[in-house]
């Protein structure tokens, strides 16, 4: 019997840590050896190849009914067949309660959402949108024991927003039991006021989604979030900043010593607030909470990725077409900015955007590539080192890299099941020549050759980042 399944040859393998040529033997779904050169079974060719670990996207929203009551356009088969086709082995997608649900429910039915889907491995955070005492006495706590080690609160969106008591609630649960918290920061009093006087006033067209998502208003929840954490004395982890002014308020805090986190996505590098002025409804498509901001935001963010003031680059994929009667135009062709669903697809090309406009551009060294598209987010959501590196015992999770091929995104292209990209057009240089889970080829290059359902549930650790190193007032 060989001594591999399969060994990867000759490419040039890159870590968080660092990048070595050598080949990598795979037996049964895990890497076994590093070595210079290997023999004892089948192999790759991956001269001239980046060879990276398989990106981790901890933030998409697959197959979920969103607080408005309509369903993201990918299910577990579709999203999962683009993440691999964009160098994506592992997606964590929500567990989403709505009011009244029972937590429990919740992750049993998202666990028959997925089953004989996925084509890779995936996790799953917790919304908690009702912090009942059931909830957080019984079942959050039971949950994250059982691998659920991560949960998203909102501070907006009358459906999911938790007020100020409700979150310190969820904080101290999360505190006592080990679970990394993540916070959707908007002020929703603030958003609600200026949508209904920016509507009283006429102005309801996509383009005014920004206006009414103000930066100050993600900026004054971000400072509260990281206020109410340090109160309680608990990590938190910041989603989807949009800009400096959210950017600012993390920066302080680590200058203070607190445990805060902040993760980004493509459309705060890549898209503008000025994407949303377009004809008609047509603005709909750049739509997103927070809202993209401008060019000089978009640089904030870059140097927040470069200085390590954000730690984790991730989609935030929340795909809804712009046609149909789940899409951005649903409630009709004059309908204002507060009826359309928001959210902008990028499960594909969150991986080649960065890497063509970050790598290539030399802002970004390629162990600060693989460290914010995957082993950051492996440790801060209790997945390394099974996931997030290769290493000997890891996962055979990995992306072979063509840096030099050259792509123009197109939506005809790619293999969620959206109608749109907002990226169309766009020309990248680098995308995956062949994507690996657990050892098996899943994207070739051209086509997606894995079979649904091959993916696998991951029970998640308790987070290393996620344990306090500090009181909270209470224990003072
Ligand atoms: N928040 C998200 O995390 N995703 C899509 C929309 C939103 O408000
Ligand atoms: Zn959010
Ligand atoms: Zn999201």
């Amino acid at each position: 019997m060989d001594r591999f399944d399969l060994i990867i040859k000759g490419g040039t393998v890159v870590t968080s840590a660092d990048s070595v040529r050598c080949d990598i033997g795979i037996k049964d779904g895990v890497v076994t050896a590093l070595a210079g050169a290997l023999n004892g079974g089948e192999s790759i060719d991956a001269a001239g190849k980046l060879v990276m670990p398989g990106g981790i996207d901890s933030h998409c929203h697959i197959d979920q009914v969103s607080s408005g009551g309509l369903e993201t356009a990918d299910d577990f088969a579709s999203g999962s067949r683009s993440a691999a086709a964009g160098g994506t082995t592992t997606i964590i997608p929500f567990a989403a309660q709505h009011k009244g649900q029972s937590l429990r429910e919740v992750v049993a039915d998202y666990h028959r959402r997925a089953a004989g889907k996925a084509i890779i491995d995936y996790a799953f955070h917790l919304i908690i949108s009702d912090p009942t005492d059931a909830v957080l006495g019984q079942e959050f706590p039971a949950l994250i024991k059982d691998g659920y080690s991560s949960a998203k609160i909102y501070l907006t969106y009358d459906a999911l927003k938790l007020d100020d008591r409700q979150v310190l609630d969820v904080l101290a649960t999360a505190r006592r039991e080990g679970a990394m918290v993540m916070v959707h920061a908007e002020n929703h009093d603030v958003i609600q006021w200026l949508t209904e006087n920016l509507l009283l006033q006429g102005k309801s067209a996509p383009r005014y989604h920004a206006t009414a998502h103000a930066a100050a208003a993600e900026r004054e929840a971000t400072h509260r979030a990281i206020t109410l954490a340090e109160v309680v004395g608990v990590p938190v982890l910041i989603v989807h900043v949009s800009g400096r002014e959210a950017i600012e308020q993390i920066a302080w805090a680590q200058r203070k010593g607190l445990q805060v986190y902040g993760e980004t996505c493509p459309q705060y590098l890549f898209l503008t607030a000025d994407d949303m002025d377009r004809e008609g409804l047509e603005g709909a498509k750049y739509m997103c909470s927070p809202p993209p901001r401008d060019a000089a935001n978009q640089e904030h963010v870059w140097r927040g990725l470069e200085n390590g003031v954000l730690q984790v680059f991730s989609s935030d994929h929340a795909p809804y077409r712009f046609s149909g009667g789940d899409g951005k135009t649903a409630a009709g062709a004059n309908a204002p900015f507060s009826k359309i669903a928001n959210g902008v697809p990028g499960l594909e090309i969150r991986l080649p955007l960065l890497f063509s406009e970050g790598v290539r551009t030399g802002r970004l060294s390629l162990q600060k590539f693989v460290d914010l598209t995957a082993t950051r987010a492996a440790r801060l959501y209790g997945l390394y080192p099974r996931k997030g590196t290769i290493a000997v015992g890891s996962d055979a999770d990995i992306a072979i890299w063509d840096p030099e091929r050259q792509v123009t995104i197109s939506q005809n292209m790619l293999h969620d099941n959206m109608d749109y990209t907002p990226y169309e057009g766009r020309a990248v240089t680098g995308w995956p020549a062949v994507t690996l889970s657990r050892g098996e080829v899943v994207w070739n290059g051209t086509e997606i050759t894995a079979t649904p359902g091959r993916g696998l549930f991951l029970p998640c650790d308790l987070p290393e980042p996620a344990r306090p190193n500090r009181s909270g007032i209470l224990e003072t």
